[in-house]
């Protein structure tokens, strides 16, 4: 494979990384999430998973297209489990998290999985959730109780690998601009790895920051993307580690009719690859897992706890930095193709056991 194709590196690389159900959410297109990993032959489920088990999912988010193939994924594998996924979606509504949060609690679930949410507002529930004996499963949530399964995708890696793409595709040197929120525990971790890439490449002059995660995160973005591309005629690339971050940047700067800025993102969808591939698209390397896989590793994770099986108190799930010319090269036109040309995406050996169908 080119070495300007893709990278897939291990832990010591630089480029890449480490190595339906009474809800009230929307959806994206069942087929992206569906055809990514056919179910093997039926495992025989324990006598509690014949029954049913029923598990609270509750969201901070679910709109934007990781948020909706996430869901797809982890719908798909609570079916395969026998599993009634109870879903709430917050829509970045904090105090309506913990409501939610707390309402799953009272309805004593056989597990939650808490599916990011500021560290302040869910932690103290996490914790009276497992005090209360209902195991708990936390994606992109920042939680330091032991009892919790907390998975990520190796998020520090992640912003730093990116960071570096983006330090190489401008030579070391020039002026960026940085789209990030606080608050949200995936973001400030790449923001970890974006400041040391930062701090070791002191030619990269970080110029404004920006952002704002919204229930229309890509258009709030572009708004604020237009005030620093008028303001920076000269910025060499834009660091955007969310896809509705980049997508807000990639509008502003087709709307400026600005060329020569290159977009560093994170996160991978159909619609993100339409993004990337289109002529003269500025979006030239995302880093990204698959997200449905993601969710489907959640479900798993939490049926484990609910079985009494083993599953590790930290699951890190490992991107792969894709580039729009290996995007372009191989012609992907869909994740599903995607899929098919990177392995490295297939999270099917993750938080799992032998009677967990290989949904
Ligand atoms: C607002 S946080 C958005 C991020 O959460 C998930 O980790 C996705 O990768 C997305 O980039």
């Amino acid at each position: 494979m080119p070495r300007t194709l893709l990278r897939m590196l291990p832990l010591v690389a630089t480029l890449a990384v480490l190595a339906g159900c009474g809800d009230n959410t929307g959806g994206g297109s069942d087929s992206e999430a569906a055809s990514s990993t056919p179910t093997a032959a039926a495992a025989k489920l324990p006598p509690k998973f014949e029954q049913g088990v029923k598990i609270a999912l509750v969201r901070q988010l679910g709109s934007g297209d990781f948020f909706q193939q996430w869901l797809l994924g982890a719908r798909e594998q609570a079916k395969a489990l026998n599993i009634d996924l109870r879903i709430s979606d917050a829509r970045n509504n904090n105090d309506q998290q913990a409501t939610d949060l707390q309402r799953a609690i009272d309805q004593k679930p056989d597990a939650i999985i808490v599916d990011h949410g500021l560290a302040s507002t869910v932690n103290p529930l996490i914790d009276k959730a497992v005090k209360a004996g209902i195991p708990v499963v936390a994606f992109d949530v920042e939680t330091s109780n032991k009892d919790v399964v907390s998975i990520q995708q190796s998020d520090v890696d992640a912003g730093k690998a990116i960071s570096e793409e983006m330090a190489k595709g401008i030579g070391g040197q020039g002026k960026v601009g940085y789209v990030y929120v606080a608050g949200f525990a995936p973001l400030d971790r790449r923001d970890s790895g974006w400041k040391e890439v930062k701090k070791a490449n002191p030619g990269l002059q970080q110029v404004a920051q920006f952002g704002k995660v919204s229930d229309a995160t890509a258009n709030d973005t572009q708004e604020q993307a237009n005030a620093v591309i008028t303001a920076h005629p000269d910025l060499k690339a834009v660091l955007a580690p969310y896809d509705e971050f980049a997508k807000g940047v990639v509008l502003a700067l087709g709307q400026a009719n600005k060329t020569g800025v290159k977009v560093y993102g994170a996160d991978i969808s159909t619609p993100d690859i339409a993004v990337m591939t289109k002529a003269d698209s500025p979006w030239v390397a995302t880093i990204a897992t698959d997200p449905a896989n993601v969710g489907r590793v959640a479900v798993r994770a939490a049926a484990l706890k609910v079985n009494g099986d083993p599953v590790d108190r930290d699951v890190l799930i490992k991107p792969s930095v894709i580039t729009q010319e290996f995007l372009r090269q191989n012609k992907i036109a869909t994740l599903e193709q995607l899929r098919a040309k990177l392995p490295q995406l297939d999270t099917r050996d993750t938080a799992t056991a032998d009677w967990i169908p290989k949904s």
